[in-house]
């Protein structure tokens, strides 16, 4: 696979562990220790023992059963107003790989959770990386949850798999090179500055849109609608009092009771 990624895709550089804390820690790592380097990086492990998630959480991980991944790259435009577009080009990536090679209908829940009958397959970690005050380069971390038969008690009522929903064995490789490939194309749009087509085809397949959510704001639990996408993909809710609000990286809900995160 190594050898088809360099070839095919746009890593000039493609990275392996067994077993890492994080491939997202890892390409940090690299990144500062490789300064001027600039090359748009793969990291892939087999299982990760900290895998985090946002928030500081932590991404549960079993040896060889998930995709763990980060992308290293240094966009043309480099600008943290348009981290959250980077997200949402990783979202459509997943979302159109898994539709593709499972034939399973996704759910993409805003800003980057993809589920499968209301449970999380996937999530998505982006981080900024800064160098004498300037961003230099975005990791992009990628979690896919594929031959899961089964859970960790804290996540088993919200997880699931690419397996335990298709009764199927989907290599990961094709899942990693189809994915990879989806990426790309949303990357090449992104360096273009065709934000608007990024955010048009995000809204068609984000399925908070129309949906009563709750959001955490000052402690309080508030209860709103989606109702749009803005350009730069914050999510644009209108609350029950009637005031629009805009949310950039909140947490939201689908369900009437406030979930506790592990
Ligand atoms: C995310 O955070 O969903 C981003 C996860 C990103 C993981 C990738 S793996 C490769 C790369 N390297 C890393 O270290 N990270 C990235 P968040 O929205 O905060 O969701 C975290 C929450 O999802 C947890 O609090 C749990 O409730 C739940 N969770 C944890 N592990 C899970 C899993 N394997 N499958 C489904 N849900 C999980």
């Amino acid at each position: 696979m190594k050898e088809w990624l360099a070839k095919n895709s746009f890593f000039e550089n493609i990275l392996y562990a067994k077993k890492i804390d994080s491939t997202n820690e890892w390409a940090k790592r690299y990144f500062f220790s490789n300064k001027s380097c600039n090359v748009n990086t793969l990291f892939l492990a087999d299982k990760q023992t900290a895998g985090k998630g946002r928030f500081s959480r932590a991404w549960l991980c079993a040896a060889n059963k998930q995709i763990n991944m980060s992308i290293l790259i240094y966009p043309k435009i480099i600008n943290s107003n348009y981290l959250q577009l980077m997200c949402l080009c990783a979202a459509l990536a997943v979302y159109y790989t898994i539709e593709s090679l499972t034939n399973l209908q996704c759910e993409v829940k805003w800003p980057n959770d993809i589920l499968i009958n209301n449970r999380k397959v996937c999530g998505i970690l982006c981080e900024t990386l800064f160098y004498n005050n300037n961003l230099k380069a975005i990791i992009v971390g990628i979690g896919i949850n594929v031959y899961n038969n089964r859970f960790n008690e804290a996540i088993s009522k919200k997880a699931t798999s690419i397996f335990l929903e298709s009764k199927k064995i989907i290599s990961k490789n094709a899942l990693i090179i189809c994915l990879l490939e989806n990426f790309n194309f949303y990357y090449k749009k992104f360096n273009l500055a065709q934000f608007d087509d990024i955010i048009n085809e995000y809204r068609s397949i984000c399925t908070t849109l129309n949906k009563k959510i709750q959001f955490k704001r000052a402690n309080k639990i508030i209860n709103a609608v989606a109702i749009d996408i803005t350009p730069l993909g914050e999510l644009v809710v209108k609350t029950s009092s009637g005031e629009i609000i805009i949310l950039n990286h909140e947490e939201i809900f689908y369900n009437s009771i406030y979930n506790k995160e592990v």
